[in-house]
């Protein structure tokens, strides 16, 4: 296997220097009159490993769901992606560890596609896990693990390569409709005629089986949304009292939105340090921390009509709860 970019060290142990985007965010989203943190910020080492423990929790499906559907429907999606000739470029954006996309890579290779994996995420411990992955269960297959920034890192476009994208775990959903059109866009613009981009998006389903995938009576949900704060006080100097926020989580099946907030449960001010500012908070006041947009098949095709793709077959659990959608560029 080939490792074309050095991992940089992880930097977990030295106090990270401030960040300037999260500076912004937290200052414009704390002083809005609906205050707003964005769900971005949610994943420090603390937060990936919370969110991993939500991913194996018996209400989360949309994981496990999605894993299903790469295992047991493998084989339509080698259909879709084995080009006519040549070779293929196969590139995940978020990659994670690589447990998602291992068993569709070795379809892939069982079926005799030519492949690289190009494989980019933005943390170095994902990263690392992925390579040892695949170095075990797939050493056939050219893996590039690349760090960083989707776009800075996206292998270079040959003609004679087909390239297919990947975005999956629903995470096209945490982006407000404007941002998940802009990503589209900026990914079709990569493409060439006939490359495809595999999008994961969780669907509408009974609103009882959505809101407790995301208000888990384990808390584990909870804490992955409370953990922001303490990221905020770890990394701002902000003096957040964990004990007088607490997790609210809604969907609405009129608009397919799963929502996340803190509520702050009195009357108080937080301060920061390295902002000098203070922000105050009424008795039962909220921070809206996330979105997880669900669709509908009609939903996705608009979507991605509006991101300059066609979509050429939705790719779904025998229950259709969650769709891996093959979205064509024309
Ligand atoms: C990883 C963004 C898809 O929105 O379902 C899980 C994150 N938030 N539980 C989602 C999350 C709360 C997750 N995504």
């Amino acid at each position: 296997m080939d490792i074309t970019t050095a991992l940089a060290p992880a930097e977990a142990t030295s106090p990270s220097p401030v960040d300037a985007d999260m500076v912004k965010d937290v200052v414009s989203g704390l002083s809005a009159t609906q205050k707003f943190l964005p769900s971005r910020w949610f994943y420090d080492d603390e937060g990936s490993r919370l969110f991993q423990k939500i991913m194996i929790m018996p209400s989360y499906y949309p994981s496990r769901v999605e894993h299903e559907i790469l295992v047991r429907r493998a084989q339509d999606l080698v259909r879709w992606i084995a080009p006519s000739s040549g070779e293929v470029d196969l590139i995940e954006l978020g990659c994670g560890d690589g447990t998602k996309t291992v068993s569709l890579c070795t379809a892939l290779h069982d079926a005799g596609v030519p492949l690289a994996f190009h494989a980019i995420d933005v943390s170095a411990h994902a990263l690392a896990e992925l390579s040892t992955r695949f170095k075990h269960e797939l050493p056939q297959v050219a893996v590039h693990a690349l760090r960083g920034d989707y776009f800075q890192r996206w292998p270079s476009v040959y003609a004679l390569r087909k390239q297919v994208a990947m975005f999956l775990g629903s995470n096209i959903g945490n982006l407000p409709i404007a941002q998940a059109i802009g990503l589209l866009k900026r990914i079709r613009s990569r493409l060439k005629r006939g490359d495809l981009l595999l999008l994961g998006v969780d669907l509408q389903k009974d609103p009882r089986a959505v809101l407790a995938a995301y208000n888990d009576v384990e808390g584990v949900t909870a804490q992955f949304n409370l953990n922001l704060l303490s990221r905020l006080n770890r990394e701002l100097g902000m003096n957040f009292d964990l004990t007088a926020f607490r997790h609210y989580a809604c969907y609405s099946p009129i608009d397919g939105a799963a929502r996340s907030f803190l509520v702050s449960t009195v009357e108080q001010t937080v301060r920061s340090t390295q902002l000098a500012r203070t922000f105050h908070f009424r008795a039962g006041e909220t921070i809206y921390t996330e979105q997880s947009q669900k669709y509908t098949f009609d939903t996705v095709e608009e979507l991605a009509a509006s991101g300059g793709f066609t979509v050429c077959d939705h790719i779904t659990d025998a229950r259709e709860w969650y769709s891996i959608s093959v979205l064509g560029a024309h």
